[in-house]
Parts: C-alpha cells; structure tokens; sequence
C-alpha cells in the first residue's frame, strides 16, 4: 500500500453539482443507479483533458451513459479501485448502473446490513462501496436519493434532507424520495431502510423554523429513547444560544443500529448513531453511559455546522471539523453539568490515551502529513489533541474574539470545503491575535513538555517564574521548534488566597490568574509585589496539553489540594502528589524494597474524603490514585507488573487506614428513594462506588457484604455493574455466582452483555485471559459485532494492562490471533484493536521481542488489509 501525502493535494479535474440516486433494495442484489451532473472543474485550468477517473470499490458494474448514451466497454477502463472515462465533454451527465450485496457486507462501510435493516456508513470512504464518484470532501453536491424497497420488510426508508415523496408499487414494494437542497462531499451521505419504531418530538428554532426531531430503534427498545431525545434538543438550545447556529432543514433523524464500527455519523439530517450512544435507561445504562449519550448526541449534532455546513478540503484536515467539534461537545457538558468534573474526566482521557499515541509508533500531528490508510487517522490526536489546540485558540483570544472568530469563519466559509488553516485564519483575522507560531500545533507531533522553576526574593518582593519547553522527537520529526504553550497560572499566598497579579513591566495588577505565553525555550517571567514566598498554581484548567513538571515540594502540592481556587488544579495537585509517591515505589519494588505508603499521604486522602460532601463528583475524582495507565506514561521503560503491585498496595493501604471513614463516606451517599440520573445524584453514586472499591481492596467480610447487598438491591445499572466489577476482582467464592446472575439477568439487552463481557476481561485475576478465551465461545459473543469485540478484547488489550503484558506474551499472541481473525472480516476494527502493539518501544526488550515477533507474525501474513499493515508496519520501524 501507497502513502497517501498532504503535499500532493491537487484539487479536483471535475465538479460533480447534482447526485440523483436509485437505490432498489433487495434480498440478493441491490441495484443502484446513479444519474451524476459533472463538469471540469474550472480552477483546474492545468487540468486540460485529464481523465475522469472515479472511485469505486466492490460495485459489479452493468453499465455507463454518457448523456443518455450508452457506452461500450471499450469507451471506458475498469479496475478495481476506479472507472476510467477519457474524452468526455466540458460538462455532462453520467449515469451507472451498479449491483451490491450489503447482506455480505461484513466490514460495515458503505451500505450494509445489520439486524435485518440496511444501513450506511460512509465516513471516510464508503461512498465508492455503493457506486461510482469522485469520493473525496471537496466535491460537493446536491442529492436526491430515490428508495425502494418491500413494504412489509423496510416499513422505513430513510435518507438525507427532506422527503419529497413516496409512493407504493404492485408487489408489495414501496418507494421514498428524499432531497437535500444542502451542498454537501458523499461522506455524508446516508441510507437507512427497515423496520423500525421511533420516538418524535418538534423544536422551534429561534427564528421560528419549526423541526421534527426524530429518532429511530428497532422495536422493543422505544423505552430508552427518553435520555438521548432531550440531549438533541438541549444540544439544539446550546448551540443556537453560544454559537448563534440554527437547525438548517424540517426535519432531523437519529437511527440507532446495533452493528456499527465507531461511536456514531452525522450524517446531513440523518445521523446513524451505534445503539450504545442512545439507548438509556437506568435499568440498563450507566451513570456515564448517560453522560457519553449526551456528548455523542451533541458532537454529531454540531457537526451540522462544524463539519457539514462546512466541511474539510480533504482528509489530512480531518481535525478542522472534528477537533472542533470535540471542543464544543466538552464545552456542552461543561455547561449541562459540573465544568471541572468535566474537565477532569477529558483530561484523563487524554493523557491517558493521546499522550500514549503521542510516544508511540502511530504518532501524528493533529493535521497528519501522510497516510496509508485514513480510517487509522480517527484518533485521540486529531479528536482530542485537535480539541485541546481549538481550547488553545479559545483560550489566548478570550470568549468573545473567539465567538467573533467562529462567526467570521462561517461568514467566509459556509457551503466550502476548508483547511484547519483557514480556520485559523479566521480566528487570526477576527481578534488581531498573531497566531503564526501557534500553528505549529497543526503541524508537530508529541507531547511538548515543559520544566517549571520557581524563586521568590524578599528582598525585591519578586517570584520568578522560569519555564523551559522541550518537544520530543516523533517518527519522521526528529528536531522540533519551540511552540506557542499559554500556560494559565495563579500565585496562592500563604493564606490560600490568590494574589493580584503584576508582572515585570506592567502598571498596576491585573487579575488573579493571567495567560503565560511561553515561546521560546526558556523564559522567565517576573511577578511584583509578592512579599512572601507564593505557591505557583501552574497550567490552570489544564490550559495547555503538555507534561509539566515543577520543583513544587509534596507540602506545596498539598496546600494547593487545599487552597486552590481552580478545581482541577487542586484535583491535579492531588493527581502529582500521588503520582510521584507511587512511582516512588515503583521504584522500590523494582529494586526489592519493602513498599510504606508515606502518613503524610494517607493523611492528605484523609483531608479530601473528610471534604467530600462538599462536591461529591469532585471528590471521586480526587480520590481515584492515578491509572496504572498514566504511571505507565511517567515511566522511561514501562513496568506493568511493578506499577499494578504498587497501585494495589497503595488501595489496599488506604482501604485499611481509612476503613471506618470510607464505611461512613459510603453510608452517608446511599441514595435512598426514587431513581436519578441528575448531576446532584450522579456525583453521589460515583462517590459511594468509589468508596465500596476501596472497602473491597481490604478484602474483609463486611465490605463482601456490602457489595453482594448492593449487587442485588440495586435499581441502576451503575450501582449493579460496579459491584459486579468489585467481584469480579476480588478471591470471593460469591464471584462466580454474581458473574453467571448477571449474565442470566441481562441477556436480552446486548448493551448490558457487553459489560459483563468487559467485566471479565478487565478483572485483575490472574485467570483472566483463559476466561476472555472461553468467552469468545459464549453464545453471546459476536465477532461480527463491533461492540462485542471492543467490550472483550478491546476490553483486556486495553483495559487490563498487568494480563495483557504478561511475561510470557501469551495476550500479546492472543490479540495477535484476534486481529488475524478479524481482518478479513472488517479491517478497521481489526486495526483498531492494534493500539498496544504500537506502544512497544515503552517496554522492557523481552516484551519488545515478543510484540515484534506477534507483528511480524502479522505482517507476514498474505491479504493484509492496509488498515492493518500500515499499523504493523509502522510499529515495527
Ligand atoms: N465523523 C465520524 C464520527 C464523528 O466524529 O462524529
Ligand atoms: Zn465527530
């Protein structure tokens, strides 16, 4: 497979303006025919009479007319890939008759089947699996698409805009007509046809459009429509109100289908959402199954305007509409509930993951340069890094040039299809910022990482604030320019307080928590007036997504768990502190030390927990220890034995110290009464589950008794699966018994499967690869199913650290097997199951070996998919 590179983007020979599709639906074969209005595409001058060559892939092709003429095979070449036509006029219509099979279409991109309906995905490049055409962003078209298909089978039929007629025939089929007057690139087409129950609700816009909002589920699944209903129109009111964006058309829909390789599509009007992202109910869905449901249903929402209303240039700038988005999502639920909490959980997220990506093998800048295969560019770099990067832009331009930014960009860009660079452009142009250097975020890869001193002079009443920056080296960018970081800082005085802010040079103070620009390499930057010794509260919010580490003592890092006014710094102080004592001891394990959680930490989680009722959301988050994931992050050479060791003696020491405040903590957050999923109720749960994991590490006979109570009495999902999840990693006979209860329980509800399977494959025990073995033959397990393979493989490669590195390589030839299995099936979640393999230069040589030799095993292998070898082969560079 052939590198695909940004500097080779030529725009388009030929326009396509108009798309009239015939879809017949059948049993067998499924006959399209597509009716393409096609010119030269005039700002190709150089383009003279270059042939048309159009994208098709899997499409038994019955015939082509050129402006009603029907063509020979000789007027036309054929490959498997492309449909060639040379000689054709400056401007004409091409229609093509192709046959499909969408029931045998196993990789879930283009038109497919899943339950018994037909369904589309074709994000990035499933346009060219239902016919032929120009399947890249910037050919922007209008669309009507035709639909038929048996009445009693596919009830419903769906596509993009409004319908503009429909109509039944003599046997038994009917037919749909849908248009969409909006200009929009074939990923955003979509087709949904079968049977299908929905629930209806009608917004007003704030110009009084009046919408239909609609969303689609196979019957028996209309109970659990409620959460994500609401979301769509908070999501609505949201964007109208922040970003002055209306609702375009009549009429929205949201279908949810079972088979899905991502999260969910925005398709123009018709999003095809995967069912996990909107079936709720408290019976069957977490607190955070609703929390994510709300996001997901924002983002595919916002992208309306912020993807589809203007859209990429071409995939390498697939982090404007996505990073984008992502922000405002986050942004979304900041305001729908608690903003620091929120922040907390996105920044977990993406040290956890991107920051994994960005010292890895597959490490990209957020507008990647080249790709091989760019279903594997829908990553946490472009998503979340690209989010952080739009955050930047919010940040250093303030809310309201930011607004008038955004404002400006759809001003100039509406109905085009742009690069990240005209985004930043408009941002630039609309507030006077100079944001040249700070594309440099565009453009290098890695964590940049930045070394913070401090010095106060009495003398001068001075604190000097030095900051140094490094960008490490990423695969193919080996020497990196210094970038734009704004580093928000606070200085908390002895009593806590912030301290009025005046920096070297200014008039008078100005604020209590002041940008930072760091630029250059090294930087210093002098605060006045600071009469006594301060303590810095650095990179406040998170405001930059960069490794930071200070001189900061654990004294200093416990008053700001205390004293600081930004929430997520004194969650970050708290985050330090533990990070650096239980590396600590990953260091005396290491070395055969005896392991002593220091009392003066024991004491600082005795502080938080004494606090918690004051914001119990918070305060989860505040008492979880860092992930054995992000301590992997802090180390040179990963060592998953030592920091799972360490990270259960710590639990296990804090379970034991803090039992009777833990017990209390845990009493006092019992939510007696009727079932809520609002914030207030939401925070005290995730506070009680934290308290009953801490109770279960001391592995005594009460907390057993605590759980099972709660694994039985329980009304949600939350409290059920968290003391599944307790069990399912404690030496308790009872183990077994709750596992095969809940199986029995839940099995009708897939999503609910799912979690049991996760469960299992993420339980610390050491049986737990034998067990996701025997699972893959359970009765329940799909492995054409996306979330199935996700929830249990995906769930031990990337859930369970200290099992899937073991040290005989036994998980790493086990993920090896599943992705050889699975690729031939459906490349991109075969590749994307590949993400520890990438990592494998973080480990010690022998698990090195062991991954290069499961990769090599994969590499070798005949028929590859490019998702998967692009994958294999870069990590093994
Ligand atoms: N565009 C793919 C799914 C999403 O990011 O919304
Ligand atoms: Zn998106």
């Amino acid at each position: 497979p052939k590198a695909i590179r940004l500097q080779d983007y030529r725009p388009p020979a030929h326009r396509i303006d108009r798309v009239d599709l015939h879809v017949d639906l059948g049993e067998d074969v499924t006959t399209v025919r597509a009716v393409l209005a096609i010119r030269r595409n005039p700002d190709r001058a150089d383009a003279g009479t270059e042939a048309l060559t159009l994208d098709g892939q899997r499409l038994v092709l019955r015939s082509v007319a050129v402006d009603g003429r029907t063509l020979d095979a000789a007027d036309y070449t054929l490959t498997p890939d492309h449909l060639i036509l040379t000689d054709t006029p400056d401007a004409f219509t091409l229609e093509t008759v192709v046959e499909i099979k969408p029931q045998e279409n196993t990789a879930l991109e283009g038109l497919y089947k899943s339950s018994g309906n037909f369904c589309t995905q074709c994000e990035a490049e499933g346009f060219r699996k239902i016919t032929y055409f120009l399947d890249r962003p910037d050919v922007m078209a209008v669309y009507s698409t035709t639909i038929t298909g048996d009445k009693a089978r596919y009830p419903v039929l769906l596509s993009n805009g409004n319908l503009a007629d429909s109509g039944d025939l003599a046997d038994g089929r009917h037919w749909a007509r849908w248009e969409d007057p909006f200009p929009k690139p074939c990923y955003l087409f979509a087709l949904v046809a079968g049977t299908l129950v929905h629930g209806e609700e009608r917004f007003r816009t704030a110009s009084g459009r009046d919408v239909t909002l609609r969303i689609y589920v196979e019957p028996g699944n209309e109970d659990k429509i409620g959460h994500a209903m609401r979301s769509l129109v908070k999501s609505m009111r949201w964007d109208e109100e922040v970003y002055g964006l209306e609702y375009d058309l009549d009429i929205f829909n949201i279908v949810a289908v079972g088979d899905f390789n991502m999260g969910a599509m925005e398709n123009k009007s018709l999003n095809v959402f995967n069912t996990k992202y909107i079936l709720a109910k408290p019976e069957t869905a977490t607190d955070l199954d609703f929390q994510n449901i709300e996001a997901v249903v924002a983002h595919e929402y916002f992208h309306n305007w912020t993807g589809n209303r203007v859209t990429c240039r071409d995939w390498f700038q697939l982090s404007l509409k996505e990073g984008l988005t992502v922000f405002r999502d986050q942004e979304f639920s900041a305001d729908m509930n608690s903003r620091a909490v929120k922040r907390i959980a996105d920044v977990q997220g993406l040290r956890t993951v991107q920051f994994q990506e960005d010292a890895g093998a597959m490490a990209h800048p957020v507008r990647p340069d080249s790709y091989v295969e760019i279903n594997n560019f829908y990553t946490p770099t472009v998503y979340n890094k690209g989010a952080e990067v739009i955050r930047m832009i919010h940040t250093l331009l303030g809310a309201e040039n930011y607004r008038k930014g955004i404002d400006l960009y759809f001003a100039r860009h509406d109905g085009q299809a742009v690069t990240c660079d005209d985004f930043v452009a408009a941002m630039a142009d609309a507030s006077g910022v100079d944001l040249s250097q700070f594309q440099l975020w565009y453009r290098q890869a890695g964590t940049p990482e930045l070394a913070v001193t401090g010095r106060h002079d009495p003398a001068t009443a001075t604190y000097r604030l030095t900051i140094r920056q490094t960008v490490p080296p990423t695969p193919g960018q080996p020497t990196k320019q210094p970038m734009h970081i704004p580093v928000v800082v606070g200085l908390l005085g002895p009593d806590g307080a912030d301290l009025p802010l005046r920096l070297e040079g200014e008039a008078a103070a100005a604020g209590t928590s002041r940008i930072l620009h760091v630029t250059a390499e090294s930087q210093t930057f002098t605060f006045q007036d600071v009469a006594a010794r301060p303590v810095p509260s650095l990179l406040r919010g998170f405001s930059a997504p960069v490794k930071l580490t200070s001189d900061l003592s654990d004294a200093d890092l416990t008053f700001l768990m205390a004293h600081d006014s930004d929430a997520f710094n004194r969650w970050e102080a708290g985050q330090i502190l533990g990070g650096r004592i239980l590396l600590g001891l990953v260091a005396d394990q290491q070395a055969g030390r005896a392991l002593v959680l220091p009392d003066s930490y024991v004491d600082a989680v005795a502080a938080v927990l004494a606090d918690a009722d004051r914001d119990p959301a918070f305060a989860a988050q505040a008492l979880v220890l860092p992930t054995e994931a992000y301590l992997g992050t802090q180390m040179a050479v990963i060592d998953p034995d030592a920091i799972h060791t360490v990270r259960e003696f710590a639990r296990k020491t804090l379970a034991t110290a803090l039992r009777a405040d833990w017990l209390a903590a845990h009493r006092r957050n019992v939510t007696p009464g009727a079932f809520s999923v609002d914030a207030a109720a939401i925070g005290k749960r995730a506070l009680k589950n934290l308290c009953l994991a801490y109770l279960m590490a001391a592995e005594d006979a009460e907390a057993l008794g605590l759980c099972l109570g709660q694994y039985h009495g329980a009304t949600g999902m939350t409290d059920v699966i968290a003391a599944l999840q307790f069990l399912s990693n404690s030496p308790a006979a009872e183990r077994e018994e709750a596992i095969a209860d809940f199986y029995n329980r839940w099995k009708a509800e897939p999503l609910v499967v799912d979690k049991w399977f996760s469960v299992q494959a993420m339980s610390h025990r050491a049986d737990a690869l034998a067990r996701v073995r025997a699972l893959l033959d359970h009765p329940a397990f799909e492995i054409r199913n996306p979330n199935k393979v996700y929830a249990l493989i995906g769930g031990f490669a990337n859930g369970n650290p200290v099992r899937f590195h073991a040290a005989g390589g036994e998980g790493y030839r086990f993920l090896a097997d599943q992705v050889l299995r699975l690729d031939p099936m459906n490349p991109q979640v075969a590749s994307r199951l590949m993400g520890p393999f990438s990592r494998l230069r973080r480990y010690d040589a022998a698990r090195q070996a062991l991954m290069k030799a499961e990769l090599e095993r994969i590499v070798g292998t005949t028929g590859l998919s490019s998702d998967v070898y692009e994958i294999a082969s870069k990590s093994l560079e």
